[in-house]
């Protein structure tokens, strides 16, 4: 038995200090009693928390949640944590999420399992609750730096082509689940390659800047943008119709079209074409991809500074 709200000086001086983190932090605990103070403890902490029972949600439940760190019990009916372990690394997009065991195992053998399982720490239960946190704070943070810092384009901010097919592929299978629509837009700039030629790559850079500001601040904080390739862009819009992506991203498209560039030897304006596809025009992400790709590519036939659905 552990007490939740006797803590102390020190661990509310953590928790303070930690309060404006949220990291996101599953907990996969047979015992709901046990799960539900951990979540307690991390929740005052200022973290998201998801309890799951189930292990046999987990990939599903860690690809809708994202969990910056993975707390898990070792014994548990259906399928042990090491076993659940072993198959969460299995997928290279989770290979770097820490993975805490939270047990009472005292054999050194079956916590060297866990680790050969891809286990990053071992905490002996019954923990304490300023370890517990600490131990959570330090690797989602480290994690979370990380990822931003492996998922991010140099350039522009955006997520790279890599995170943004990993985002793809987890938010068409969320939509699926919820029944919710989604839609990808592709976006390519026109004429690029006069721009650079013209200006110089440095005044390219400047305008590829640009577009990813302007669409970050035009688009809603749920759309993801990404930078799928050099002068190409993908946005993903989850719970929209493509009809309703389009009139957005058109709004877009005539703002970007209006801003005057400039460059030491003249100012100029740019444009882009951009294709639309629906959640319900392919199964997978590589496939819409090219199903917004070839959209994109009939609005370059037809004239460019336009969007086809
Ligand atoms: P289109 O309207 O048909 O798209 O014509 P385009 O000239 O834009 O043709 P395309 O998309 O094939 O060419 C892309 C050009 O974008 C080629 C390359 O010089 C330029 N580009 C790609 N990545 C970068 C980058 O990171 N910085 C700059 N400045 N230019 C880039
Ligand atoms: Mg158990
Ligand atoms: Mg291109
Ligand atoms: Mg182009």
């Amino acid at each position: 038995p552990v007490d939740v709200v006797g803590l102390t000086d020190r661990i509310e001086a953590l928790l303070r200090r930690e309060s404006h983190t949220g990291y996101r932090v599953m907990i996969i605990d047979d015992d709901v009693v046990t799960a539900r103070y951990y979540s307690t403890v991390l929740r005052n902490a200022g973290m998201e928390v998801h309890l799951l029972h189930d292990p046999a949600q987990v990939l599903a439940a860690i690809s809708d949640f994202r969990p910056e760190l993975i707390l898990m019990d070792i014994y548990m009916p259906v399928c042990s944590g090491i076993e659940l372990s072993k198959l969460i690394r299995q997928d290279n997009s989770y290979v770097d999420i820490p993975i805490v065991f939270l047990s009472s195992e005292v054999d050194p053998e079956r916590q060297l399992d866990a680790v050969r399982a891809g286990a990053d720490d071992f905490i002996a239960k019954p923990v304490r609750a300023e370890y517990l946190v600490s131990s959570v704070v330090s690797r989602a943070e480290r994690y979370r730096t990380l990822r931003a810092l492996i998922m991010r384009d140099g350039l522009t901010g955006l997520l790279n082509h890599s995170a943004i097919k990993e985002r793809l592929q987890s938010e068409m299978l969320q939509a699926k689940r919820h029944r919710s629509p989604l839609a990808l837009a592709m976006i390519d700039l026109d004429s690029f390659k006069k721009i650079n030629d013209s200006y110089g790559h440095g005044t390219g850079d400047q305008v590829l800047r640009t577009l990813a500001r302007l669409l970050q601040q035009r688009l809603r904080r749920t759309d993801i943008v990404g930078r799928y390739g050099g002068e190409e862009f993908a946005v993903i819009f989850p719970d929209t119709s493509a009809v309703k992506a389009r009139a957005v991203l058109d709004e877009v498209r005539q703002a970007f079209g209006r801003i005057s560039q400039h460059a030491e030897n003249g100012s100029f304006h740019v444009t882009f074409s951009a294709g639309i596809a629906d959640l319900g025009q392919a199964s997978d992400a590589d496939a819409l991809f090219e199903v917004a790709d070839a959209a994109m590519y009939v609005s370059k036939q037809t004239g460019r500074n336009r969007i086809t659905l």
